[in-house]
């Protein structure tokens, strides 16, 4: 027999910063806001999302011996260090290092190999890391790890906004952990800092307005009116976590792979960018990071609105050196 003491011991030998453990359930109140969020159109271009309901009832239909779903947290945070200079447009911390779905694809390949080995014999265990039609965010909530805050990240009470999430659905019977309850209590600070105005008092996003949606997801062109609100963001967006008073609690990560020195890092150089004429010497640029979500199209349209956007920051600069000379 296997604890979920052992679980979570194995867990955290293999690196993982959080783990707990929730009932294998499909997650039908959670699944009714998600289809209520998609029928008012909130996911913009992300028709994937669109079928989630029948592909989570396929996926628990196709694995009726599920028992349990063990989900872990992994640490990303690590301080910006960045001393380059250039044109240069922002990165979101999560795609700074390695390509997360698959170094955490691979260590959880590796966990359910251990907890075979563990159990005694053949465990059937599905991973996922984005990759399953699953609330990831509610079952971490389920299983103890945190809970969702207005912008809609899971917030840990040990990590803060900076967890990846990943599960295992397994046929192994353990015993669940109790509910995380928090809440963000009268706290409205990323409602008011976000530049787009992308996360509802109620809590949750409008993803057609959230600059990470804009500039990893969406295909067409940014529109007009969202332009200057990007800033300086080229691929992903972080004001809303970073601002978060459970910001404090974040620590350096333990993962090398996550590190800015491990892949793109903080900033991507936009004239450079712009250079990259073929997909083939795009893909190779940035084989390996997270970049690759977003076409080349996508990145170079994305380099062209953040040169708009310092440009005219330098223009304010310049106004304003003139009316202190004046
Ligand atoms: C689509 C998607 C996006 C979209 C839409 C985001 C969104 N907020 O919905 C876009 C492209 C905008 C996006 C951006 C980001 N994402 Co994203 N994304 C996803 C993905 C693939 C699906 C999420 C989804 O289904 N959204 C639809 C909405 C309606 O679902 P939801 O917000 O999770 O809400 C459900 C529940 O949480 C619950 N719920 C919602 N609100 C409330 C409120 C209360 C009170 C309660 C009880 C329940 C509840 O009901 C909802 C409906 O079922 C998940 C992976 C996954 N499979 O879960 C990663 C995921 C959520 N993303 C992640 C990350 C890291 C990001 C970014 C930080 C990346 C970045 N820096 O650019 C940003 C954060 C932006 C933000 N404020 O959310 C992580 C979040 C980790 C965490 N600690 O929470 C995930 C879990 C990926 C992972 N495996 O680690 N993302
Ligand atoms: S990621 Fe940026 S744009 Fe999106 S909700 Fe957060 S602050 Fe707003
Ligand atoms: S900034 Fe405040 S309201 Fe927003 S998620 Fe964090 S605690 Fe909640």
């Amino acid at each position: 027999m296997i604890s979920s003491q052992d679980v979570k011991r194995l867990a955290a030998s293999l690196g993982f910063d959080a783990c707990g453990i929730t009932r294998a359930e499909p997650l039908s109140e959670d699944e009714a806001k998600l289809k209520d969020w998609l029928r008012e159109g909130k996911h913009g271009e992300m028709k994937y999302l669109e079928n989630f309901g029948d592909r989570a009832k396929r996926f628990w239909e196709s694995f009726p011996e599920a028992k349990s779903v063990i989900v872990m947290g992994v640490n990303y945070y690590s301080e910006a260090r960045d001393r380059g200079s250039g044109i240069r447009g922002r990165v979101a911390k999560y795609a700074w290092g390695k390509d997360y779905h698959k170094v955490i694809g691979k260590r959880l390949e590796e966990f359910k190999i251990r907890l075979s080995e563990k159990a005694g014999r053949e465990i059937r265990a599905e991973t996922c890391v984005d990759t399953k039609p699953l609330l990831e965010r509610s079952l971490a909530q389920k299983a103890g790890l945190g809970f969702i805050g207005k912008q809609s990240q899971l917030l840990s009470p040990k990590f803060g906004p900076w967890l990846f999430l990943a599960e295992l659905v397994t046929d192994l019977e353990l015993e669940a952990d109790i509910p995380f309850i928090g809440s963000c209590g009268t706290c409205r600070i990323c409602i008011d800092e976000c530049p787009t105005e992308a996360i509802r008092l109620e809590g949750g996003i409008d993803a057609r307005k959230c600059i990470a949606y804009l500039t990893i997801e969406h295909k067409s062109e940014i529109p007009d009116a969202l332009r200057s609100l990007i800033g300086e963001w080229v691929f992903g967006c972080d004001i809303c976590l970073e601002v978060c008073p459970f910001t404090s609690k974040a620590k350096e990560t333990q993962w090398s792979e996550f590190k800015p020195e491990s892949g793109v890092g903080e900033k991507l150089d936009l004239l450079k960018l712009l250079q990259i004429q073929t997909n083939g010497v795009y893909e190779k640029e940035f084989q390996g990071t997270a970049i690759l979500r977003a076409r080349r199209k996508q990145l170079l349209r994305n380099a062209r609105v953040v040169l708009e956007n310092l440009d005219e920051e330098k223009n304010k600069d310049r106004g304003r050196a003139f009316e202190r000379v004046d």
